[in-house]
């Protein structure tokens, strides 16, 4: 199956590559970059929202579901960079924001006129109580999710900024206007949608207060909504199924309970989610930036219950960061000087090793790091600055609040990507709308197609690697080490075939007993690695260098 072999390369297109000096990436920067995607051996492209919008939340909110947004281009431009992704194999899959609009989209802006207007609907009024919103739901980006609107003293739901409001998905010309526009896109030829927060689209109408002491749960009391599979499997009828395409579901309060329910073959609604509880491993009680240190042992342990809980029926995403979560090699691996490379090859075999289908968020192929700028003045994510503001309220200051962000901000992964080392890192030969990562002259596109030993040349490697079996795509998937703080250890096996996949998560050398990860009959066989050469090993055991990865068939 296409979707489930292939490898999708995400871009966000605000920071990919500019090609108009306008300091804003756009599409015809994409076109200028489509050969160096191919060379990647990437099969999909997900491309982060390119419809019009003000841009209140970089794209995330849109007022015209059939237009280019002006700052990336045109139709014109998008049909040449569809046409120009297709030639070379690569198919294109668009991120589906219909869980809210722009309140600058034209439904919004009749739907608050007035309580009789035909729009009303479309989005959820509601009116408040002696002064006080209807609940205590607390927004994704801060404050109340309820906003007052003077014009009929009544307030509308937006459950991330006020420039989103939730559209109304009760009302079923809420749901053809979605369906519409997603069969225009599909009559252009696009292959597939990333359907953002689709695990919100369907409210609990009595809107209850939820207990907002705790983000996660709190988050969690928004998700999968009465009518969310109703919704979705007429979605699935109307439209999905009358195109050959793939579909991935994105949304808090997706988890391993309810994975199936949205992805189960039978079911008839989504192809994949995104689980996203790796993602959330940082997060404490108060939010993303009440951060802790990550627990290792359930790292691990969720990659192995997310398989279990798909199962046969169900088909997994396996991806490290996105453009909401922090650099890979910053969180995960380590991106001092001596560990760099080393950590973000490894965390690439990582990737590349998992049963599901892989997704790689641009920059990653060279190892690009987490920014830290000194000032909240250069940060444009609108999260963190309400958040800022939030914090500051509580009487942080902005040398205690910098460290959170450097650690967990969404700007991390924003910064433009480093295609040489001009000014700007070739990005733009403008102002970039978001500072450059500094690092950009030593970490850059450029010196990694010229360094033989490069994360970008590995990338490609364990790419092919990957591809050259189908047994990391399909073969069964088992654990070992659970308790082990700084091994990752799995076997992947397939008609007859065993590979045993060993990461160290260390600076430390650290040694593995062959018998903790084998039968005491099986023989190793070296494969694949992270260093120059081949990880030191005998029958009693494996000695893996910091951060070295390695790939061993069983016999
Ligand atoms: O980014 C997050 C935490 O900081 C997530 O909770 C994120 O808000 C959530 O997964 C939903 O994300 C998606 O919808 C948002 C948009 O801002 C994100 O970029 C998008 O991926 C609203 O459309
Ligand atoms: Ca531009």
């Amino acid at each position: 199956m296409w979707w489930k072999e292939g490898i999708v390369y995400q871009i966000y297109p605000r920071s990919f590559n500019d090609s108009n000096g306008d300091g804003v990436g756009d599409i015809r920067g994409i076109i200028e970059k489509l050969d160096y995607i191919k060379s990647l051996g990437v099969d999909m492209i997900w491309l982060c929202p390119v419809y019009s919008s003000p841009n209140d939340d970089n794209g995330y909110d849109i007022s015209d579901y059939y237009n280019i947004m002006e700052e990336f281009g045109t139709m014109e431009d998008f049909d040449e960079m569809l046409a120009g992704m297709h030639k070379r194999g690569l198919k294109l899959i668009m991120d589906l924001v219909v869980n809210h609009s722009s309140d600058e989209h034209a439904w919004f802006k009749e739907s608050r006129k007035s309580k009789d207007n035909p729009y009303r609907d479309w989005y959820y009024w509601r009116k408040g109580e002696n002064d006080h919103p209807p609940n205590n739901w607390m927004s994704f980006f801060s404050g109340s999710t309820w906003e007052y609107d003077e014009t009929t003293d009544e307030y509308y739901l937006h459950l991330f900024t006020k420039k989103q409001p939730d559209l109304n998905w009760e009302n079923p010309k809420v749901r053809q206007a979605c369906y519409d526009a997603m069969k225009f896109w599909f009559d252009k030829g696009i292959d597939g949608f990333r359907m953002d927060v689709i695990s919100l689209i369907s409210k609990d109408l009595s809107f209850p207060d939820a207990n907002i002491d705790d983000f996660q749960e709190m988050i969690g009391s928004y998700s999968n909504g009465p009518r969310v599979h109703e919704f979705l499997q007429e979605m699935n009828r109307e439209v999905l199924s009358k195109y050959d395409i793939m579909t991935v579901g994105e949304g808090p309060g997706i988890t391993q309970k309810e994975a199936l329910d949205y992805v189960g073959a039978s079911r008839k609604e989504l192809n994949m989610v995104f689980s996203l509880e790796h993602m959330f491993l940082n997060d404490g009680p108060d939010g993303k930036y009440d951060y802790r240190p990550m627990d290792f042992l359930r790292f691990k342990a969720l990659f192995d219950e997310w398989n279990t809980a798909l199962g046969e029926e169900g088909w997994g995403s396996i991806f490290l960061s996105n453009h909401d979560f922090p650099r890979v090699v910053s969180r995960y691996g380590n991106d001092n000087e001596q560990f760099r490379k080393i950590s973000a090859k490894m965390l690439a075999m990582l990737l590349l090793t998992h049963r599901g289908t892989v997704y790689i968020y641009q920059g990653c192929e060279i190892g690009m790091t987490n920014v830290a700028f000194q000032s909240m003045d250069d940060y444009r994510d609108v999260e963190v600055l309400n958040a800022w503001k939030d914090w500051q309220a509580k009487g942080m200051t902005e040398a205690e609040f910098l460290p959170r962000v450097h650690t967990q901000g969404r700007d991390n992964v924003r910064t433009p990507i480093h295609w040489n080392d001009s000014p700007n890192a070739g990005f733009t030969t403008g102002k970039p709308w978001i500072r450059v990562n500094p690092n950009y002259p030593k970490i850059n596109v450029e010196e990694a197609e010229a360094d033989q030993n490069s994360v970008l040349h590995f990338y490609r490697k364990a790419i092919q690697y990957r591809k050259a079996s189908k047994l990391w795509t399909y073969g069964t998937y088992v654990q070992y080490l659970k308790e082990d703080q700084n091994i990752f250890a799995y076997q992947r096996v397939y008609e007859g075939q065993t590979f045993l996949v060993v990461l160290n998560h260390s600076d430390n050398t650290q040694v593995v007993q062959v018998s903790d990860i084998a039968r005491s009959d099986q023989s190793l066989t070296f494969s694949f690695g992270n260093y120059d050469e081949a990880a030191k090993f005998d029958a009693e055991t494996i000695q893996l260098r910091g951060w070295e990865g390695a790939i061993f068939e069983i016999k």
